[in-house]
């Protein structure tokens, strides 16, 4: 396995070939995903004067936000497996689309190393950071370390993998309960169990080792203690290929349910300017050391006393990006398409400030009434707000039809005001108008949120919707 040393030179090793072979834009590039940020990418190639390739499978064949790109080809049946995972029809459409890069965007093969380095061997720019920095940061036990190593706070607990159960035990009861076993290879809340006795324990290592095993082909697990009501705080990093690594400050997204964000905003409230400042130096160093390159995440959780922790790396453009985009006056796919050229930054962390506070809401098809049950489907009826500071990043239009293949993301819903009271107010305004009929959508919960005091008063923590609606947790 690569310790954060090794991976930290062959990474060097590659920016520094990679650099010599490129000196200007793409013309050409392909998009290797769908929807919404599928339409996101070919917008911002099209302002640059990108040519596009877009994919797409059999449940999207005719999808109107494929009329965007110049070209487009299908590479499948509808299921994911079968099409927009699949490595070698997305390197063939490369390759009969003649392209120069390949835009992964989020979910699907973005976070696959195997995928970036077929790219690289086929003399296809992938858009996103080294498949060697992508390995090192997707071993979550390996990235924990290198956290350590450089001096970001991470969780007390396993200074490295669990080998046994009884090794497990007596560190459990050295840090005290509640403990959580994570998988090395998991990631975004899976393949993580909670512990909160030692009988609890014993099964929980058996259980996560089995899991891991069975959904990621590897068993490796870590323990840390189990933080209590935190909240989630992410950095956005940008970083080119001349060791230029800034951040784009933070992303406060603690309105999750299961792991899956409801609402993200920036800047993080209550985060005093201190800790606020300590989190995103945090986040560069460790991405320096990493040798990660182009646009990435630095997740932490910070605990009731305001203590950060560094919890895992998302080596991808996210979802939530927008609201970044819209304090910061940064357009992070278009940087994302220029650093991958081998473009320097064109900005200092001094240059990088935040005006004003934005809030983004996913507004996806699932009924808040029925468990958030995914409810695909025609839409009959659409009418888009818009307005002063009104951003809508969406694919549909009335008469799509949502598959029900894939997420159920109708689109986001992203506000930007001088302060949060008034992008909160902005928002509310924004959902009742958003209509969407033929569908069921999330906006009625949206809107009980906002409308609720815990989130006026920025009184939130993860576990805020399960306690506030255990119906729907
Ligand atoms: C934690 C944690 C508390 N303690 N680790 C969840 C997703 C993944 N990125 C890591 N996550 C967490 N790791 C320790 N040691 C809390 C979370 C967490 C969470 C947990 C339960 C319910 C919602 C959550 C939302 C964000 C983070």
């Amino acid at each position: 396995m690569l310790t954060g040393r090794d991976a930290r030179q062959t990474s060097q090793v590659s920016c520094n070939i990679r650099r010599c072979l490129k000196s200007s834009m793409f013309k050409r590039i392909l998009v290797a995903n769908r929807g919404e940020i599928a339409l996101r990418i070919l917008r911002a190639c099209r302002e640059l004067g990108i040519e596009t390739v877009a994919v797409f499978s059999e449940a999207d064949r005719g999808a109107a936000y494929l009329e965007l790109a110049d070209e487009a080809y299908c590479i499948g049946p509808p299921r994911p497996s079968e099409s927009y995972l699949r490595i070698d029809r997305i390197i063939s459409a490369a390759e009969i689309g003649n392209v120069q890069a390949i835009h992964p965007g989020y979910g699907f093969l973005s976070e696959n190393a195997q995928f970036a380095e077929v790219c690289r061997s086929c003399q296809i720019e992938f858009i996103g950071p080294s498949h060697e920095a992508m390995a090192l940061v997707g071993d979550k036990n390996a990235a924990r370390k290198l956290a350590r190593e450089v001096g970001v706070p991470t969780v007390p607990g396993s200074e490295d993998l669990l080998r046994t159960e009884r090794e497990a035990i007596l560190l459990a009861r050295k840090l005290g309960f509640p403990v959580l076993i994570k998988a090395a290879a998991g990631g975004g809340g899976r393949g993580m169990r909670v512990a909160l006795t030692e009988d609890a324990l014993r099964n929980a290592f058996q259980q996560a080792q089995a899991e891991a095993e069975a959904a990621f082909g590897d068993g490796a697990i870590y323990l840390e203690k189990y933080v209590e009501h935190p909240r989630h705080v992410e950095v956005q990093i940008l970083a080119d290929l001349h060791g230029n690594v800034v951040h784009l400050w933070e992303r406060d997204c603690t309105v999750q349910r299961r792991h899956q964000k409801l609402i993200e905003e920036s800047p993080a409230p209550r985060l005093d300017p201190a800790t606020r400042k300590n989190i995103c130096e945090a986040a560069v160093r460790l991405m320096k050391a990493a040798g990660y390159t182009n646009a990435g995440t630095v997740e932490f959780i910070v605990d009731r006393q305001g203590n950060f922790y560094f919890i895992e790396v998302n080596a991808r453009i996210q979802v939530e990006h927008p609201v970044t985009e819209m304090v910061t006056g940064i357009d992070l796919i278009k940087a994302q398409l220029r650093v991958a050229a081998g473009e320097p930054l064109p900005f200092q962390q001094e240059d990088i400030q935040i005006r004003g506070a934005a809030i983004e809401c996913r507004i996806t098809a699932e009924d808040p009434e029925a468990n958030f049950r995914p409810s695909p489907g025609r839409i009959e009826q659409l009418f888009i707000p818009g307005g002063f500071g009104v951003r809508f990043d969406s694919h549909v239009h009335a008469g799509y039809t949502i598959p029900p293949y894939y997420d159920s993301m109708i689109g986001k819903l992203i506000v930007h005001q001088p302060t949060r009271e008034e992008a909160i107010a902005c928002m509310k305004r924004a959902l009742k108008e958003l209509r969407i009929v033929g569908v069921k959508t999330v906006i009625p919960r949206h809107l009980e949120i906002l409308n609720h005091t815990a989130f006026g008063e920025a009184r939130l923590d993860t576990t805020f919707v399960e306690r506030t609606w255990p119906s729907s947790g």
